[in-house]
């Protein structure tokens, strides 16, 4: 499906600074700040800088170089939140039955408590 880009979601402020944030690591591609509602000790979450709603939206149109950054960051945020030790959780959710709120790809990287069995 093709995907529209709608350029007054949250994220896509917080990328042009009309909203403030609190920046864990930016890289030329990726952003990583602190959810505002976090559901864990460690809740950060990881969005690419370029207009991607979903994951198979910025699987599928997104650069090699943007691909290979993000990822990158998504490891970077781990490794300096320390949260390999006792585990931790990513989740990119999509669309109406993902319960996607914000439609700009992000990676929730949820650690610092056992986080139960659910998906979700
Ligand atoms: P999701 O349901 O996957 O779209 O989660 C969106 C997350 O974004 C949710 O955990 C709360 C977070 N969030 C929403 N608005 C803001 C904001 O203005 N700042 C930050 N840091 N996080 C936000």
């Amino acid at each position: 499906m093709a995907y529209t880009y709608d350029d007054q979601n949250i994220f896509a402020k917080i990328l042009r600074g009309e909203i403030p944030n609190n920046t864990v690591l930016e890289t030329e591609h990726a952003l990583a700040f602190r959810d505002i509602n976090p559901q864990a000790p460690t809740h950060v979450l990881v969005i690419p800088k370029g207009p991607y709603v979903c994951f198979d939206h910025f699987a599928q149109e997104a650069s090699d170089a943007e691909i290979v950054d993000y990822i990158r960051a998504v490891g970077e945020v781990c490794k300096a939140e320390g949260v390999e030790a006792d585990g931790f959780r990513l989740i990119a959710n999509a669309g109406k039955n993902g319960v996607q709120e914000v439609p700009h790809l992000h990676v929730h990287i949820l650690a610092g408590r056992n986080l139960g069995r659910m998906l979700a």
